[in-house]
């Protein structure tokens, strides 16, 4: 997928203030300073449009980009801060879950993990959190710039055992200095922001875990 356009069109805190129209939505999450708006600049390559923060965990809001005037990119705010104000921490819960929750043109959530950090127990409640509620998500290995090349097939089998994944070349490895990864992501997100058909558009039982995503991953940079 080429991006042709991206803007950033509106924020939201809260749930009511959702745009009504109903294109297809592509949800990011993970935790502050996981690399959340460096990997989005990176993928729209648009420098500045998602703020790299040098203060997470001041906002709760959901940020939306306009992408190729065709679907949206919902930048989710990142949970974990420790040192957010309670009353910042107490609005994430409702505000995210409501979102993931209801939104039903919701194609899929792409969750970032640090690449040094693996797996953490707030990564893992998101997760478990998506497979209640019947989401597709795509994990992604944000900084993998920052592991050298003999740890980092240990960390993503690792990653991929903690996320009780059965093949770890679901993972996504991903750099926002250099790039990799670029094409894999979007490659992904192209195939699930365009899928014909939906569970969430139906009534059927939707399948859950992180989205089978063919061969649309497999060729890494
Ligand atoms: N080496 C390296 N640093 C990164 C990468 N992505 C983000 N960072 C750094 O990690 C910090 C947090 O990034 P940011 O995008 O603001 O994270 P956010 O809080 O999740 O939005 C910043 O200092 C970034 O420069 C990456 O791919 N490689
Ligand atoms: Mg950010």
């Amino acid at each position: 997928m080429k991006i042709l356009s991206a803007e950033f069109v509106t924020s939201v805190s809260l749930l009511a203030q959702l745009p009504r129209e109903p294109r297809a939505e592509i949800a990011v999450v993970g935790r502050s300073n996981v690399g959340k708006s460096s990997l989005i600049n990176c993928l729209l390559r648009r420098r500045g449009l998602a703020r790299v923060s040098a203060t997470p965990g001041r906002t709760q809001l959901l940020n939306y980009f306009l992408v190729n005037q065709d679907f949206y990119l919902v930048d989710l705010p990142g949970y974990g801060y420790a040192r957010a104000p309670e009353s910042i921490r107490r609005t994430w819960g409702p505000l995210v879950e409501g979102y993931l929750a209801a939104r039903r043109n919701l194609r899929v959530v792409v969750v970032l993990l640090d690449a040094r950090q693996g797996v953490t127990e707030r990564d893992l409640q998101m997760t478990r959190l998506l497979d209640e509620l019947s989401l597709d998500w795509v994990p992604v290995l944000t900084k993998i710039d920052k592991l050298r090349r003999t740890a980092r097939q240990a960390q993503i089998c690792g990653v991929a055992h903690a996320l009780d994944l059965s093949d770890s070349r679901s993972i996504i490895p991903f750099s926002a200095k250099s790039e990799e990864g670029r094409e894999s992501l979007l490659a992904a997100i192209d195939g699930m922001a365009h899928k014909r058909f939906h569970p969430r558009d139906s009534a059927l039982t939707p399948t859950s875990g992180p989205a089978r995503l063919g061969t649309a991953v497999t060729g890494r940079s």
